[in-house]
């Protein structure tokens, strides 16, 4: 993209409504607009943040034999009368009338419409199990939306659902979710503890809330530092095996973990002072096992393998895509801006020409530009260079590329690592060769 011809319009004042440094910096870098209280427009930079980080989460789904699909945003309350949770769920559900005075509302989740569609399709235990998932926009009517896209009205998440016929099943899948879980966020650039949860309005006796540690982050956190060691790409579990599921769960949940609500000062003094991690943390998934807790209250069965009616054991598990672009920022940047890591960054470097006019730097700045037009954002605007910096570092791209007349001679530029600072004169080839590489 062409810095001059795109709609990436950066600020240089801090903006007054923003209380914490992901909201400043992400409407400073030109990432979302505000369009009402709690609900956002996400600008071409924003959008390829979101589409990256939807990307690994949906790749990660896949891996474990989620299927994508894709539920509508409004929902009929018919669903939700079924289930007992119309009127459970109180004044953060959005109900809406349409023409014929027939009531819906836009999904705050969609447990409800998953259990009506499983039900109208699935009607044996030979088609179990099933896990199903989409990435779709959510609405809760917050009381307080604040802090950007951290707690919003409207918010993207991707929502999983399985159906199990038994509670071994239904358990393996909630563990093969865990370490999905463990292996979007590490791939994501980022550290999520497991924290066993409160279950909430969606109800149930097993659950996991995955915290990103902030300082802004909305709960206090405890944990075993045992928790940030583990490499989770490299973890052989064969996900295949209960057995081998039921140790990996048990390696993961044994150490100390938990949020101030579930914080239990015996437990906690177990844990050597050395290891100790005290903080906060931003919520950035929930996984749920609940049994048959919709299945049964909406009637939901198939047949047994001895021909008697069963309700399938239930799951869900949500990652709040959208809320996670600021956690990610909130975890990820320095006092000049966003330091994107590699995987979510909207571009993977910006080229910086130094002195615009000038034939030999305009030829190198396009040659680059033209081998990639996606990866790289070239600025090519009429700027002074120290706006230019000023402008790399804020918006956080993982490498800038710069190039100036002196250089442009012996055909050199300097790459710059965001991360670190470090800066190298290499020859245009390996400036693309590193930039590209991973
Ligand atoms: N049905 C279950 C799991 S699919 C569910 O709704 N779980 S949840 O309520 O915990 O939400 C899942 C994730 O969505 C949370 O972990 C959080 O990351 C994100 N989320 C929830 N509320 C908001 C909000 N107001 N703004 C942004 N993200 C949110």
């Amino acid at each position: 993209m062409r810095l001059s011809r795109s709609f990436l319009p950066t600020l240089k004042e801090n903006p007054a409504e923003a209380q914490i440094v992901s909201h400043r910096l992400m409407l400073r870098a030109g990432l979302i607009r505000q369009t009402a209280s709690g609900i956002y427009a996400w600008l071409p930079a924003g959008l390829k943040v979101l589409r990256n980080i939807s990307q690994i989460v949906r790749e990660e789904q896949d891996r474990v034999g989620a299927q994508e699909v894709l539920m509508p945003t409004l929902q009929s309350a018919d669903l939700w009368k079924r289930s007992g949770r119309y009127d459970a769920y109180g004044p953060e559900m959005l109900r809406i009338q349409d023409r014929h005075k027939r009531e819906l509302l836009y999904g705050p989740t969609n447990e409800e419409m998953i259990t009506d569609l499983f039900g109208q399709t699935v009607k044996s235990y030979k088609d179990l199990p099933q896990v199903l998932y989409h990435i779709q926009w959510k609405f809760r009517d917050e009381m307080r939306p604040r802090f950007g896209v951290m707690r919003g009205r409207e918010f993207l998440m991707k929502d999983a659902y399985s159906f199990d016929l038994d509670y071994d099943s239904a358990v393996a899948t909630y563990r093969r979710m865990l370490l999905a879980y463990l292996r979007t966020f590490q791939r994501l650039g980022v550290r999520a503890v497991p924290m066993r949860a409160d279950t909430g309005p969606i109800g149930g006796e097993l659950s996991h809330e995955f915290l990103i540690l902030a300082p802004t982050g909305e709960s206090g956190v405890f944990y075993d530092a045992a928790l940030e060691e583990q490499d989770w790409l490299d973890e052989p579990v064969d996900t295949n095996s209960p057995v081998a599921l039921e140790a990996f769960f048990n390696r993961v949940t044994t150490p100390y973990a938990a949020t101030d609500e579930m914080h239990d000062e015996a437990g906690w003094q177990a844990v050597p002072a050395e290891r100790q991690r005290e903080g906060r943390g931003v919520e950035v998934g929930h996984i749920f096992y609940f049994g048959d807790k919709y299945t049964r209250s909406m009637d939901v069965s198939v047949s047994g393998p001895d021909g008697n009616q069963l309700y399938p054991e239930m799951g869900s598990y949500g990652i709040g895509v959208s809320r996670l672009a600021g956690a990610i920022i909130e975890a990820c940047h320095d006092d000049n801006g966003i330091i994107w890591p590699d995987a979510v960054a909207p571009f993977r470097a910006v080229i910086l020409n130094l002195k615009n006019g000038d034939e030999l730097c305009d030829a190198i700045c396009e040659r680059i530009y033209s081998t990639n037009e996606e990866a790289f954002l070239y600025d090519d605007r009429a700027e002074r260079a120290g706006v230019k910096f000023a402008d790399a570092d804020l918006m956080g791209h993982p490498w800038q590329i710069v190039v100036g007349p002196r250089g442009a001679k012996e055909g050199k530029v300097e790459l710059k690592r965001r991360a670190t600072g470090e800066r190298h004169e290499v020859s245009v080839d390996d400036a693309l060769a590193l930039v590209l590489a991973g």
